[in-house]
């Protein structure tokens, strides 16, 4: 029976990659995000409506996400996968300089969109033993100067994971937190304001994680038989380690 997916933030980056290779593995894929252009040409390039469908709205409206699972058409209505994917940063600068605006939108897009498209999706996975895949981050792992709040909330989405095995036991549904890295995408550009010149500094030489890496290991985790849950996956371009703690010293 063929499955299907629902990839939320499909319209750049990691959620691109990771409807294109679910799409290509033979899963139909719903894929959401704002900007229906984007979803538009994302469909066309899967495949059309049979293989795809698009679902345009904010995710941090809890009433516009209620609104789109409930006009998903017979076809795409059952939900084997759900991989929360939609999330961002904004800014790197220390907390005490940090513009509250760029915190809301991170805390209600990374934690509570996150928490409600999974609320709202959780029977549909319950009825066909599915997974749930949630982006977090390193950020939730590793602190470091101007991670503040997005760390902290990809800090949630890792934890938020955990409990939902431990809910979910006996359920068969599967749950994997997923912690990248450096990886190239837009999330630099909208971390940085559209910065050019700080996204072409930050990969200059350094090789990073490409979404396709990232759509590798999530559909690795999907294909896994169903008595194997992956908990978490801590992933780094091989450019990219550890330094020691900073020491301030007067
Ligand atoms: C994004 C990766 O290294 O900027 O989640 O925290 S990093």
């Amino acid at each position: 029976m063929t499955k299907t997916a629902l990839i939320t933030g499909a319209t750049a980056g990691f959620g691109d990659a990771i409807a294109r290779r679910f799409a290509h593995e033979g899963w139909k894929v719903i894929v959401t995000g704002r900007r229906q252009g984007r979803l538009d040409a994302l469909v066309d390039a899967l495949g059309g409506p049979e293989v795809a469908h698009p679902l345009c709205f904010d995710i941090r409206d809890e009433t516009a996400t209620r609104a789109a699972l409930d006009s998903l058409p017979e076809g795409f209505a059952q939900i084997d996968a759900l991989i929360n994917n939609a999330g961002l940063a904004r800014g790197t600068a220390p907390a005490q300089d940090c513009d509250l605006d760029d915190w809301r939108a991170m805390i209600d897009t990374n934690i509570t969109g996150l928490a409600v498209m999974t609320r709202l999706t959780l029977d549909r996975l319950i009825a066909r033993r599915g997974l749930i895949v949630n982006l977090a981050s390193i950020a939730a792992n590793w602190p470091y100067p101007g991670g503040n709040v997005y760390g902290g909330t990809k800090a949630f989405v890792q934890q938020f994971s955990l409990g939902l095995r431990s809910d979910l036991s006996g359920t068969g549904v599967r749950v994997t937190s997923i912690e990248p890295g450096l990886s190239e995408s837009e999330f630099t550009l909208v971390r940085t304001g559209g910065d050019k010149a700080a996204y072409d500094k930050l990969y200059a030489g350094a090789n990073p994680l490409q979404p396709e890496d990232i759509a590798e290991s999530i559909y690795w985790v999907a294909a896994l038989p169903p008595h194997v849950n992956i908990n978490s996956i801590e992933i780094m371009p091989v450019s990219q380690s550890w330094a020691p703690f900073q020491i301030h010293r007067d």
